[in-house]
């Protein structure tokens, strides 16, 4: 029998599904509040977990609902989620704590969704991209607590790489000290979200579910606290052309910085912008390569579960 903290609702199908040992892969809120316009977050989020249910796993989209923490959503959570869009707070580790005192919602992040996965016993986790070490981090230290939560809580969190509104070479130097193994899925290269290559090397590349898996299973068996990073690079059919990509990105950046921008606003900020300077171009690739990451993740939850 699990204790489950006192704060936290699991999802019936999900809770079933956990105590059979069957497969579940965890999904986040801030990419539906913070990361995407509505109406298309609602539509990826629910098409995401169909595409968990269609892979074999039993999708659980983490969020903050009035102080409980919650592991599973219903689908009019989630287009509740998606219409307040913003006016939802993005809720990192600090954040946890206050929400549950005060009853009130909160968007997960990568941190509260791993930490909220962790509780609920869900290992395997999709998203599209994650937080990291920003460009200038050497003055700001902008560094996403996403970085510290993959150093010590164990979930896997597969993702298509970081964008570079980040600086990738110190994000995987960072995890690098942090000792999480960063994964390339089918690839040597660490993938930049909308493209497929970053001119960086990830730790490993492996090519099925079952080496994931199997890689992952021998790190908890370890004893080791921390999560392991899987990065999948999007599509070639969905990649953006490196030169419009970086150009927004660029012009992103640099907008933050003469308006002041800093702390929590910074990455939905730049997320926005780059989305704006691109159109919906970049929205369709964003979409397509969380489809991509929620295939992986399902898979290789399933295959963690036939070990
Ligand atoms: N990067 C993306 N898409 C996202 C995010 C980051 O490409 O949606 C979101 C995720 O929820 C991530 C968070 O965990 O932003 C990181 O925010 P910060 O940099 O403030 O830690
Ligand atoms: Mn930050």
């Amino acid at each position: 029998m699990i204790m489950l903290n006192k704060y936290l609702d699991v999802k019936p199908e999900v809770a079933e599904a956990l105590a059979a040992g069957k497969p579940v892969v965890a999904l986040e809120s801030t990419i539906i509040s913070h990361g995407m316009p509505y109406p298309q977050n609602v539509e990826t989020a629910l098409a995401v977990e169909k595409i968990i249910r269609d892979n074999g796993a039993v999708p659980a989209t983490i969020a903050v609902i009035g102080g409980r923490l919650k592991a599973g959503l219903t689908p009019e959570e989630i287009e509740y989620f998606g219409k307040k869009g913003q006016a939802i707070a993005k809720a990192s580790r600090r954040d946890l704590a206050v929400l549950c005192a005060r009853g009130e919602d909160g968007a997960t992040t990568v941190t509260t969704t791993m930490i909220i996965a962790h509780m609920a016993g869900i290992k395997i986790f999709a998203t599209g991209g994650i937080g990291g070490v920003h460009r200038g981090a050497e003055t700001t230290m902008d560094i996403s607590a996403d970085l510290e939560e993959l150093a010590q809580t164990p979930v896997m969190v597969v993702c298509a790489g970081a964008k570079s509104i980040l600086d990738l070479g110190l994000t995987l130097e960072y995890l690098e000290t942090k000792g999480v193994p960063v994964i390339g899925y089918g690839t040597e290269e660490l993938p930049a979200f909308y493209t497929p290559h970053s001119g960086f090397s990830v730790d490993y590349r492996m090519d099925t579910p079952q080496e994931l898996a199997a890689a992952f299973a021998t790190q908890n068996a370890l004893g080791f606290r921390g999560g392991m990073l899987v990065t999948n690079p999007i599509p070639d059919a969905y990649a953006m052309p490196a030169e419009v990509i970086n150009a927004a990105i660029d012009q992103a950046v640099a907008e933050c910085k003469e308006k002041g921008i800093h702390g929590k606003a910074t990455t939905p900020f730049l997320l926005a912008r780059v989305s704006e300077l691109t159109g919906g171009d970049s929205l369709e690739s964003n979409i397509q390569l969380v489809f991509n990451n929620a295939r992986l993740a399902a898979k290789t939850a399933v295959a963690y579960c036939q070990l």
